[in-house]
């Protein structure tokens, strides 16, 4: 995918702030420090269009970017972050789930994992909620850089098994850029299906 422009859009806690022109959208969902935000950054080519950040926790809205002026990438919450309030994980558990439910441009979820880690139980919640809703999604496990070649395939096998079943699962690394071309191929796919959701 040539990136040839690539623009934030908005922020929005609430449904009125989504953004309307009717574009269809692929969302990226993880827990907090997962590495959603470098993830989407290293598939714009942009080096901090997204925010990133070392304090985990700290993207608490949802973000619009617009890309080729024709489709839009959103950066969810990240979810499963320990040390934040309850009250707070409610608000946020709350946000995704109104999007993901109501959101009728959703084309598709990217759901990332850490590859050096088993799925947690906030990652099986995600996925069985999209599952659940029929919302398309592939996962995508990041930080790869960080694993040797023979975890990466321990690291599949578990991820087929615990999460995605007959999902395309997608290494990938922000860091060396490994696995974007096959992500951008599956968010392609998700484009191009003619999914229709009822809302
Ligand atoms: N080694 C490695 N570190 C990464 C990768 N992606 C993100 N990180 C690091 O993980 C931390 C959290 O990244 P961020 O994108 O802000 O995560 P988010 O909270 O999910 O948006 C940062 O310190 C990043 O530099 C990756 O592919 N490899
Ligand atoms: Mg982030």
């Amino acid at each position: 995918m040539k990136v040839i422009t690539a623009n934030f859009l908005q922020t929005a806690e609430k449904k009125r702030d989504y953004p309307e022109g009717e574009r269809r959208e692929i969302a990226f969902a993880g827990r907090s420090n997962v590495g959603k935000s470098s993830m989407i950054n290293a598939l714009l080519g942009r080096r901090n269009l997204v925010r990133t950040s070392k304090t985990p926790g700290r993207t608490r809205t949802l973000n619009f970017f617009l890309i080729n002026e024709s489709f839009v990438f959103v950066d969810l919450p990240g979810y499963g972050f320990a040390a934040v309030p309850l009250a707070e994980k409610a608000k946020w558990g709350l946000m995704i789930e109104t999007y993901l439910q109501a959101r009728s441009e959703l084309a598709g979820v990217v759901a990332i994992v850490d590859a050096r880690r088993p799925p947690t139980e906030s990652d099986m919640v995600l996925i069985g909620y999209l599952k659940h809703y029929k919302i398309p999604f592939i996962v995508a496990a990041t930080k790869l850089d960080k694993i040797t070649r023979s975890q990466m395939t321990t690291m599949r096998r578990s991820i087929k098994e615990t999460l995605a079943g007959s999902v395309p699962v997608v290494g990938f690394s922000a860091h060396t850029g490994e696995g974007k071309n096959e992500l951008w191929k599956e968010i392609k796919n998700l484009l191009d299906g003619s999914s229709i959701r009822s809302s």
